[in-house]
This record gives structure tokens, C-alpha cells and sequence, in this order.
């Protein structure tokens, strides 16, 4: 082969592995749509781990990756190798070593391992027999922080990237009925160019921190459906379903939802898609003060679905919010993911519930789940309690915008986000970001998710947490001088006067040049209170503090003629490593109406009676 050929030939080599990764980290990997009410057996419990900070299991002392051997070496910790005899060497052993619960993050579970972040291997061992012979089956992840390699009887199943989004392996063809291990590599190092990136105000909870189960499907299963109101006809149901399989064998699906009357049988083009549109004059509307969800069955020839769904619109009208044509004010409060009743990240149904009913308690009829996809109980508990969701993709202060690989990272974790959520009535806003700095490559990028988020779903509003600024250089008016304000549905924005901004008695000097005709949500105010710490109320810390503040900032935003929605900064006090003040903080960002000991400070109270008056 002559010197040009061989480049060639490398380059093209290089290529084909370029494009097979980026499918294996992008493509392959979307869940089933669902999979919260699919038939499954689950794999959460103990998993053997090894801690492993040099990726000694995943490159040989050259560096170089086992994985990209032919015959991969026994060292290699995904083999799961054991000594066969004394003479034989292996420098590991997954049977002998520690156990970690799954789902759980690794930082609350093992003091050595609070602060950790990098490699953990875990390993899971399971017996198996299908239903049916020809019948599929996948392994389901509902979250893995942050980079996942995922192994299964020895071979590499799949990669995904992007810690709070659920993904899937196919295994059929691997599955034994005995002995199977399950090997993930579990990587939370932050990087620069990730989602999110080095730097965050939120502790990095690192492993297999929402459930695993394995889902057995027939050998065409429906793979996705959308099923929404029409926002342009609330007499219309509208969608697609998507089967995945030998499409010549399933031409028709039938589509039921009994309490209206509708069973239709709908024809599968050659792509196995079916829409619809199916006209109804009784439908009762997904509300507030009556969040009713439809049963939806879905049966396509072996498979079959159901669903609980809520139809209802979205809309604005100049800077007025309408859920189903009717203004609302979103009484809301910002939360992160973690449990009010175990340590660290939260992920169970009762995690779910405490955080919803204390939002409500608060008189909150909207939550904004910052900063990144919360685990699916919260959107289905959020429909089942008629409280409306801001979700938020993990796209936070200094992105590494002009990288194409980060965009397509972001694009991903958000199009997984959609693609869980879009039959979820509780969910009405699609949040691309918050407080971004502003510039070309950072309008470009989010413009283009914006595009993205708005073809994959045409019900919903988009938004992201902007910054305010002096309006003129004048420190006393405050605008919205941003570029993707133009673009968003809803102008929502974070400000700090009387924390980070002055003190409290600036609020009252404050006036608002905000001349856009949308709906202004202030996504987060607050400050930091200790509970139980009391005195007076211009001592940083002090509950009467942020109280103080809570009053003086509601009367400052009231100001603003096209206020349609307040989130709190936040809901309960949680971790970061970023707040560090001895005795104060130690490591919790205390912002929290709530303690996270499920304290309630003062400004709870003052919230509360805001609301009221709402
Ligand atoms: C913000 C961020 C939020 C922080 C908060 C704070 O503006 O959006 O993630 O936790 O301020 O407490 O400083």
C-alpha cells in the first residue's frame, strides 16, 4: 500500500469510528417510551464496585483501552475474571468487594467517598428466562451521573453521556439464563466541555443514582408515542406512535381511551408510524383544581401500553399565560433533586411526594425542577396533583459554547428530557439554560436548541433563566437586555438585590424597564438563612434575614406589569461544594425555606401569605 493510500485508509477508519461513536453515545440509546408503566424486572439493590481513580480496569499500563482489543484481556475489569487456580493472577475481584445500593449516589454511601469524583465499576449478576422465545429485551437505565460504559456477559453494549436522563441496551442476543453480569463504569469527573460543565453551585452526585430494570418487549414493540392536545383545536387529540421491529408483520394498531369513547384503529406506514387526530367535544381539561388523566391503551399486534395522560393548552397572549384559555399567576418555588428524606440525591416515589406536598403546603401551584431532568416521579406525581413543571436542561453558566461535540451533548440530554416527558400535562415549560453568559456562540447555540425543542414539541413554551442588568447605567432601573429574550416564550430571569446585590434596602429603590410583551417569570430570588439562627434582620444568616428579604423582594417584583410567575431560590437547603463558612454552611447552600432536616424557616410562612393573596 503506498504512503497516500495508507492515509486514506486511516482517515476512512477513523471515520467509520468517529460516526460508530457518535451513535453508540447519541443514537442508540433512547429509551422506550414509558418504561415508568412497561412490565419489568429490576435489577435495583446491591452491585458490587471497585473505586478505581486511574481507570486501571478500562486502559492496560500503556493507556490504551482494553475494550479496543479483539480479544480483550482478563484484566480488564468489565471481563469480570476470576482466578481460575493459585497460580493464576487477576488483580481484582467484584465478588469480594464493597457493595453499593443502586439506585443511590456514591458520596452519601461511604465516607471515603463523599468528596470522590471519577471511576466506580459496578457489577450486577442475574439469572434470566424470557416469557416468550422470540421476545426482546433491554437493559434500562433511569439515570447514571455522569459518563456511563456499559458491559454485558463481557461485551460493550453501549455508551451514554449525561448524568439525569434515562437511556437503553438491547441485550436479546447477549442474554443467558444464567450467571449474566452487568458491568457499568460509572465516570462523574466534571469537564470543561460537558453538560454542565467544571463548575456548578450543586454537589456532583456520582453513580447509578435512579433505578436499572430490564424490560422484555415482543419482537415489535411500540417504541414511542405523542399524544397531546392540538394547541391550535382543544377539541383535537393529536399524535404518533412508533413501533420498532418487523413492521411487514404489524400494518394496523388500535388506540383506546375508554372514558371518551375513542377506540380507533390506525394504519402503520412504512417507517411503523401511525398518526392521528381524533376529534372529541368531551374532553374534561387537565386543570389545576382538577388534574384528570385519561387511561390510554395502546395495543400493537403482540404489544400493548397504557398510559395516564391530561389534555390540556398552553398558551400566551401578549403577557398574559393561559392554561386552557384561562390567565394564570404560577405560585412557584425552585428545587433541586435531592432527598428530604434519605441523604443525598433523591430518586423514590416518597422523595417525589415530600418535596411536591411541601411545595403545595407553600400554596405553590408551579415548580421549577432545577437545573437538570429530576427522576420521572416527580412529573407523574406533578400530574397526578395538578401542579405545573419548568424543566431544565443541565446547560448552566460557562458552557463551553463554540464546541460542536458540547452542543451535540445538549441537544441530546434535552431531546431525552422531551422525549420522557412530552405525554406529561403537569410539564409546560421546555427551560434551554440558565444564567449564560452572553455572546454570539452562546445566542447561537441556544437558539438552535430552541429550534430543536420547538420541532420536537409545538405544545409547550420554552424558556431559560436570563440575567437583569442596569437599564442605562442607571443602578436603580433594571432590563432585560439579552438577545435570547427575543426568542424565548417566556421571559423568565434570576436576580439577588438584597443578597449578592446590595442590601435589603435597596429592593424598595428598585424600578423595571422590561418592555417585552411576554410573561415575566422570576426564576430565583433568595438568601441564606441558618435555621434556628435568629437575630436581627440585617444580619446575613439570620432567619429574620431572608424573611426580610422575602417582603421586600414581592413588593419589588410586583412592580413589574407583565409578572406571571415567581420560583423562589428554593425549597430546601442543599449541597454544594461551593459554600464552605464553618458553622453556617458546611457545604449546604442555604438558601432553603426548608432546612434539610425538613426545618420550615420564617420566609416560609411569608411566602405562604404571599400566595394566599394570589
Ligand atoms: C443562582 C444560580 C443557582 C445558585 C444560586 C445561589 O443564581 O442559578 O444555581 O444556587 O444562584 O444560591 O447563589
Amino acid at each position: 500500500m503506498t504512503a497516500r493510500n495508507q492515509t486514506t485508509s486511516h482517515l476512512l477508519i477513523i471515520l467509520l469510528l468517529l460516526v460508530h461513536f457518535t451513535q453508540v453515545a447519541f443514537s442508540q440509546t433512547t429509551a422506550i417510551q414509558n418504561s415508568y408503566n412497561r412490565p419489568s424486572t429490576s435489577l435495583n439493590g446491591k452491585w458490587q464496585t471497585i473505586v478505581d481513580p486511574y481507570e486501571n480496569g478500562f486502559y492496560n499500563y500503556r493507556y490504551e483501552p482494553f475494550e479496543n482489543q479483539t480479544n480483550p484481556s482478563r484484566s480488564a475489569f468489565f471481563m469480570n475474571a476470576k482466578a481460575k487456580d493459585e497460580a493464576d493472577l487477576i488483580e481484582y475481584n467484584f465478588d469480594e468487594s464493597q457493595t453499593l445500593d443502586v439506585p443511590g449516589d456514591w458520596n452519601t454511601q461511604d465516607d471515603k467517598l463523599y468528596y470522590y469524583e471519577g471511576t466506580v465499576w459496578y457489577k450486577r449478576s442475574f439469572d434470566y428466562s424470557k416469557q416468550e422465545e422470540n421476545n426482546r429485551v433491554f437493559v434500562h437505565f433511569e439515570a447514571v451521573n455522569y459518563d456511563a460504559d456499559v458491559y454485558f456477559n463481557g461485551t460493550k453494549i453501549g455508551k451514554h453521556i449525561g448524568g439525569f436522563t434515562p437511556f437503553h441496551f438491547e441485550i436479546t442476543d447477549l442474554l443467558r439464563e444464567t450467571d449474566n453480569f452487568l458491568v457499568v463504569k460509572v465516570d462523574n469527573k466534571r469537564k470543561k466541555e460537558a453538560i454542565p460543565t467544571l463548575n456548578t453551585d450543586w454537589w456532583n452526585y456520582g453513580g447509578i443514582t435512579r433505578s436499572v430494570k430490564l424490560i422484555e418487549t415482543p419482537a415489535t414493540y411500540i417504541s414511542d408515542y405523542f399524544i397531546q392536545l392540538d394547541p391550535s383545536d382543544d377539541k383535537s387529540i393529536k399524535g404518533s406512535i412508533v413501533l420498532n421491529g418487523n413492521l411487514r408483520a404489524t400494518q394496523t394498531m388500535r388506540l383506546i381511551i375508554p372514558e371518551l369513547k375513542i377506540e380507533e384503529t390506525l394504519k402503520v406506514n412504512e417507517n411503523g408510524v401511525a398518526s392521528f387526530e381524533i376529534k372529541s367535544d368531551k374532553i374534561q381539561y387537565w386543570s389545576l383544581e382538577h388534574p384528570k388523566l385519561y387511561t390510554v391503551s395502546i395495543l400493537a399486534g403482540d404489544d400493548q401500553i397504557t398510559d395516564q395522560i391530561g389534555f390540556r393548552t398552553i398558551k400566551t397572549d401578549g403577557a398574559d399565560l393561559l392554561l386552557n384559555g384561562k390567565s394564570i399567576f404560577l405560585k412557584g418555588i425552585s428545587i433541586h433533586e435531592e432527598s428530604p428524606i434519605n441523604d443525598g440525591r433523591g430518586h423514590s416515589v416518597e422523595d417525589a411526594r415530600q418535596l411536591l406536598t411541601w411545595a403545595q403546603d407553600l400554596g405553590c401551584n408551579y415548580v421549577r425542577l432545577a437545573h437538570y431532568p429530576h427522576n420521572a416521579h416527580m412529573v407523574r406525581l406533578a400530574d397526578q396533583m395538578g401542579i405545573l413543571v419548568w424543566e431544565e436542561n443541565p446547560v448552566y453558566w460557562t458552557i463551553d459554547w463554540k464546541n460542536p461535540a458540547t452542543y451535540a451533548n445538549a441537544k441530546n440530554q434535552l431531546t431525552e428530557l422531551i422525549h420522557r416527558d412530552k405525554n406529561r400535562a403537569s410539564v409546560i415549560i421546555w427551560s434551554m439554560a440558565n444564567e449564560t453568559p452572553q455572546s454570539d456562540a452562546r445566542n447561537t447555540f441556544l437558539s438552535n436548541l430552541a429550534t430543536h425543542t420547538r420541532n420536537l414539541d409545538p405544545t409547550r413554551l420554552i424558556s431559560a433563566a436570563l440575567e437583569q442588568k442596569d437599564y442605562q447605567g442607571n443602578p436603580n432601573v433594571r432590563t432585560i437586555d439579552d438577545a435570547f429574550a427575543e426568542i424565548v416564550d417566556i421571559l423568565s430571569f434570576n436576580q439577588y438585590i438584597g443578597w449578592y446585590d446590595g442590601g435589603i434596602e435597596k429592593c424598595n429603590r428598585i424600578t423595571w424597564n422590561i418592555t417585552h410583551d411576554k410573561p415575566v417569570i422570576i426564576s430565583e430570588f433568595g438568601a441564606g438563612a441558618k435555621y434556628g439562627l435568629r437575630g436581627s434582620k440585617t444580619a446575613r444568616w439570620t432567619e429574620e434575614y431572608q424573611d426580610h428579604l422575602y417582603q421586600e423582594t414581592l413588593k419589588m417584583i410586583d412592580k413589574i406589569d407583565q409578572l406571571r410567575g415567581v420560583s423562589p431560590w428554593i425549597l430546601v437547603d442543599f449541597r454544594s461544594p461551593r459554600r464552605v463558612l464553618p458553622q453556617i454552611q458546611d457545604d449546604w447552600n442555604r438558601k432553603g425555606l426548608i432546612s434539610e432536616k425538613g426545618e420550615r424557616k420564617l420566609a416560609f410562612e411569608t411566602l405562604r401569605k404571599y400566595y394566599e393573596g394570589k
